[in-house]
């Protein structure tokens, strides 16, 4: 569409921001407007209007689902996406949603607009409204400055696009990260010449890989021993990195324990997987009898005060974040560290196996040996997932796996659940089941949106604590969905409220008051009414469960209405408290 206007076309530092989310690749904003974005909302109604390229503009109502849309889209995809923000008060909205990017290390851009610092008129943009004096806040950057990789202030829009570029590249080279830049609304309205700057020169930093040395030692202490464990969290952020391990596994026969996993990081159906473990206060027999462990990529390999492994085992730490400077209080008794790429360092490892020659003997003994176990612990689980007199966690996620497509996205905010669900909902293929990397709850619903917008034509499916759907913001969450055409399927595992906190209590006072009664302040006693939320909110299909023989005609209704109407659905399913 032609310009409307006689004279040349404005150009503004809003101009050079979306232009070079553009270049970067950014595809979405995610983003809630204030009286600091006039330049950006005039700009995208330009850009518009005159055909030119920029992200997509998803209305955002509450900032700590638009954090998290961006934050499920680049768990998926690894690409960063881009949140725009109101001032301090749009900063301080994205809430736990921060320390879920920044701990889950994902690269994101937040843009946030500050104050005028005018008031007179001086500069386009200057005071003009009572909340200008009101929003000029000391240290807005300091909001988020604990959590940030990089966080900076525009000046000028003249070097816009720079910022930008190297904001990103920061964020996107790892140990990933978000990064936040703010700028008054003069610099977004300030009138520049188009600058022309070479994206490619601000690439996030190429895969580290590890030395010589270090690689010829964790070879050949791999080759030697006898009941080598991979203990790993996060390798899975990266679907390569899921291949080059079970190519791994093939070729050594190690085992692999997924710690805490918030991806899928091998497939729970490979001979050598030895499941998964949270909190569960038990000693996990694969890391008791390993001699040499392998951690990669993993904040939480394991909690020390119950499950450990033994004194005697050899232990090499490959990290794309090893010494953790973010987490002040952190080590594990490593005697080889190195940070590098886990797929990069897998390949070498293999490679150098494959060079050195393994004793089939010995690796064909380790294979039997974690393949009985696998064996084992696959016929436990499947004797937990029958049905029972009331509805267990283990049992809903078995119908739940059942019914869905074999490569459907599982988003798995289950909390006390966590381990049912990833114990029970099988998956095989890489990047189909995540959690939120980190610890403030709410994740699950914008997450869900992030990945049904990255991927369109995959399943979507959401299992969440009660508590955690509540922490969601699940009004905002479905009117989103049906406004962008997100459809998913949300099951609540409802046990009435928050079970954690009581675990914790009892864990350190097994024996005390808090042992002796029910009333703990925990419990959603009546709960509300989660389908009907979000049939409020977003016209969503949803259904009360409460009895075992329901449980898979209406996991099969629901997931009906999301396949052919497009539509989200809640199952409000109740479990035993
Ligand atoms: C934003 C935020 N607030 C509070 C907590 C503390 N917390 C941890 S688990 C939990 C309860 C979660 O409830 P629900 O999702 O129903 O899971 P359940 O414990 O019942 O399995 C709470 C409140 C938190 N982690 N994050
Ligand atoms: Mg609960």
């Amino acid at each position: 569409m032609a310009s409307p206007q006689s004279r040349p076309e404005l150009y503004t530092g809003a101009s050079a921001m979306l232009e070079a989310l553009h270049q970067a690749g950014v595809s979405y904003m995610f983003s809630n407007f204030g009286s600091d974005h006039p330049a950006i909302v005039e700009a995208i109604a330009q850009f518009k209007a005159l055909g030119r390229p920029a992200p997509r503009v998803i209305t955002s109502p509450h900032e700590m689902v638009a954090l998290t849309c961006a934050q499920g889209y680049t768990q998926l995809t690894g690409q960063p996406q881009a949140v725009l923000v109101h001032v301090d008060c749009g900063t301080q909205q994205l809430a736990g949603a921060v320390h879920n990017v920044a701990k889950c290390r994902i690269p994101v851009l937040i843009l946030a607009g500050a104050s005028p610092y005018t008031q007179e008129g001086e500069l386009k943009g200057s005071r003009n409204e009572f909340i200008h004096w009101l929003q000029d806040v000391p240290d807005q950057r300091g909001i988020v400055r604990g959590y940030m990789k990089y966080e900076n202030e525009l000046r000028t829009g003249r070097n816009m696009k720079q910022m930008i570029f190297r904001s990103l590249q920061i964020a996107a080279s790892d140990p990933k990260g978000p990064a936040y830049l703010m700028g008054a609304r003069e610099v977004f309205e300030e009138e520049i010449e188009p600058v022309a700057v070479d994206r490619g020169q601000w690439l996030p930093i190429a895969a580290s890989a590890l030395p010589e040395e270090g690689l010829s030692e964790i070879a050949a202490r791999l080759a030697g021993a006898k009941r080598p464990l991979v203990v790993t969290s996060y390798l899975g952020r990266n679907p390569d990195a899921v291949r080059e391990l079970v190519a791994l596994c093939d070729l050594l026969g190690a085992g692999v324990l997924e710690s805490v996993p918030s991806y899928m990081n091998f497939p729970t159906d490979h001979p050598c997987s030895q499941g998964q473990q949270g909190n569960e206060k038990t000693l996990n027999p694969a890391l008791a009898e390993a001699d040499v462990v392998l951690v990669i990529d993993s904040d939480v390999p394991w909690i020390p005060s119950f499950n450990r492994p033994s004194d005697s085992a050899h232990i090499c730490h490959i990290d794309i974040d090893p010494v953790k400077e973010r987490t002040p209080l952190w080590y594990i008794p490593a005697a080889q560290v190195f940070r590098a790429d886990a797929a990069t360092a897998l390949r070498q490892i293999l490679a150098k196996l494959r060079a050195a020659g393994l004793d089939p003997a010995a690796a064909g003994e380790r294979k039997a040996h974690f393949a009985a176990r696998h064996a084992e612990l696959t016929n436990k689980l499947a004797e937990r997932e029958q049905p029972k007199d009331t509805i267990t966690a283990e049992y809903v996620t078995a119908c739940v796996r059942r019914a869905i497509d074999r490569d459907a996205i599982i988003v798995n905010e289950g909390i006390t659940n966590y381990s049912a669900i990833n114990n029970h909902i099988g998956c095989t293929k890489p990047a189909t089941r995540f959690t939120s990397g980190a610890s403030s709850l709410g994740w699950n619903g914008g997450a869900a949106i992030g990945m049904k917008l990255a991927a369109p034509e995959k399943e979507v499916v959401v299992l969440t604590g009660d508590g955690s759907y509540m922490f969601s913001v699940p009004s905002t969450v479905h009117w989103m969905a049906r406004k962008y055409r997100t459809p998913f399927l949300t099951v609540v595992y409802n046990n009435r409220g928050w079970r954690a906190p009581r675990f914790s209590a009892l864990a350190v006072h097994p024996e005390g008051y808090a042992s002796k009664t029910e009333d703990l302040h925990i419990a959603f006693d009546p709960p509300p009414d989660y389908a009907g939320i979000a049939a409020a909110a977003g016209g969503a299909f949803g259904r009360k469960v409460d009895k075992v023989g329901d449980v898979e005609p209406a996991i099969a209704e629901a997931l009906k209405v999301v396949r052919e109407e497009q539509r989200c659905a809640v199952l409000d399913v109740w479990l035993a408290r």
